[in-house]
């Protein structure tokens, strides 16, 4: 990314967090109809962070009904002021990135390292770019006169809760549409300051409206007739459950659900950045990325050397304060998503893989799992199965590029993979074949706002990012 942003932020007072939020609704923040509220906890102390008013159906009602308000004046607006609206939005993001990063950090449990260098930057690289988008839309390939949808109903989740609302965000209102969206329940805190961001760009009120809550709510919104659209990205159990929801309403839908990546080292690959990326591909944000690689295939005749390599490196990450810029592993985000990790690494030793972890010590407060590796990993392993959501790796071993291949492609999943080599018509060959939407070669977990990303398979339907993340909006 070339744009800039703030330097590393020292501690937490650079921002102000309130002792309670309310909902976001026709551009006033606002208690929940029937008073609920929630609290909301860092991750890595436990510590709670802020109370927040927790929407129920009727505030889903009210939110709907101020998005289809504004949708009139919205919809109808030249995309050449969409867009000031969207660049200023982005601008303020670049501008306040550093107490985003920070609340982020708190919020999430995530290493400010990497909320301050991977997120904040593109998410507001996210704005930008759809922003550009806005005034291009008419004889852009969509004929004459692309229409928006509507109302969007947006869910998302808590590994990436800025990016994330970004993803779902900035397509929806460069294209037209006004929004109604649902932070996780344990990361409010973002899209609430981004809530505030809105206003503090002038955005029209009712145009975004954010209702933080749990599951019971992001299905209100799911099930409301007059949303028009629905964006979910979450597990696979919740993504089919909208799925038959919508069946049978002529609401749009897209899904982003989990993965199971295949990150591929042949024989003739650099193996010192095969480890980095490795290393990238699995431990970033503590493995809870849905297009993490989280198995590794390595070719037979390197598989010693590779792993020595692994391990050596594994034991010089640093696992702490997710606020110390030097912090490479921080807290997992929620004591659920901890006993889901721990509840499959068991099976994984009961299975008979062989497990190892890093020698680091656990804080004694929050939620930790130190990075680990299973080795002697058959394809009938549930670790090499499952998503595991966590900062574990599956090592599976081939022999040929065939049999990589067909081990890439055994799974439910297919969202990424990543192939490590010295030859580019192999790259071109294996990638061809894999059924995953995003191929690294030679790199990991790289992003670009203009690059679509999406799955096959059980992995979801539709693109975000791109060109093609507009088509989710419009009619065409
Ligand atoms: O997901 P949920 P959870 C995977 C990952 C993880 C597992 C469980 O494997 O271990 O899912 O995580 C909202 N109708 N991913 O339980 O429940 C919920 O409030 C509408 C992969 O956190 O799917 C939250 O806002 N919404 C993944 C969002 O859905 C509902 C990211 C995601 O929560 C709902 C997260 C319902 N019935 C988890 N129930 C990825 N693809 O990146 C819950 N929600």
């Amino acid at each position: 990314q070339t744009f800039e942003y703030a330097p590393a932020p020292e501690s937490r007072s650079v921002v102000d967090i309130a002792p309670s939020y309310g909902l976001f609704i026709d551009g006033e923040f606002t208690e929940a109809a029937d008073g609920k509220v929630f609290k909301t906890v860092s991750p890595a102390t436990e510590e709670v962070l802020s109370e927040v008013a927790q929407a129920g159906a009727d505030d889903v009602d009210r939110a709907v009904r101020a998005a289809r308000k504004a949708f009139t004046k919205w919809s109808a607006l030249p995309g050449a002021e969409r867009a000031k609206y969207l660049f200023r939005i982005a601008r303020i993001i670049q501008e306040r990135s550093r107490e985003l990063a920070v609340l982020e950090t708190l919020d999430n449990g995530k290493p400010i390292k990497e909320t301050r260098d991977a997120d904040l930057p593109l998410v507001a690289a996210h704005f930008f770019y759809y922003a550009g988008w806005a005034d291009k839309l008419d004889h852009a390939g969509y004929g004459a006169n692309p229409r928006p949808l509507g109302v969007a109903g947006q869910v998302i989740p808590w590994n990436f809760p800025l990016l994330m609302l970004a993803w779902k965000i900035a397509p929806a209102l460069a294209t037209g549409n006004t929004v109604v969206l649902k932070p996780a329940e344990t990361t409010p805190l973002s899209a609430l300051f981004f809530a505030d961001i809105c206003r503090q760009a002038g955005l029209p009120k009712g145009v975004v409206n954010i209702l933080p809550g749990y599951g019971d709510t992001g299905a209100a919104i799911v099930a409301h007739e007059d949303v028009n659209k629905v964006a979910f990205t979450g597990s696979t159990a919740v993504g089919k459950e909208i799925a038959r929801t919508v069946a049978g309403t002529d609401k749009k839908l897209t899904l982003e659900l989990g993965g199971k990546g295949a990150n591929i080292v042949f024989d003739d690959a650099p193996l010192d950045q095969a480890v980095e990326g490795i290393v990238t591909g699995i431990f970033f944000n503590q493995g809870q990325v849905c297009c993490a690689g989280s198995r590794l295939l390595v070719q037979e005749s390197v598989q010693d050397e590779l792993l020595d390599a692994l391990k050596r490196r594994l034991s010089t990450l640093r696992l702490g304060d997710p606020l110390d810029k030097n912090t490479d592993i921080g807290a997992i985000n929620s004591a659920e998503q901890l006993a889901r990790i721990t509840a499959l690494a068991e099976t994984g030793e009961a299975e008979g893989a062989e497990r190892w972890s890093a020698p680091c010590e656990l804080p004694s407060s929050g939620y930790w799992f130190a990075p680990t590796l299973f080795t002697g990993v058959t394809q009938a392993h549930t670790v090499a199965r499952d998503e595991i959501f966590g900062p574990v790796l599956s090592v599976l071993t081939f022999r040929t590029p065939e049999e990589a291949v067909a081990k890439a492609n055994n799974t439910q999943y297919g969202l990424s993979a990543g192939i490590w080599t010295e030859k580019g018509s192999r790259i071109l060959a294996v990638a061809d074949r894999l059924r995953a939407g995003v191929v690294w070669a030679n790199t990991f977990n790289k992003f670009d706002p203009a690059s679509p990303f999406g799955g096959y398979k059980e992995s979801g339907f539709g693109r975000e990012g791109g060109r093609h993340g507009l088509e989710a909006y419009l009619d065409v």
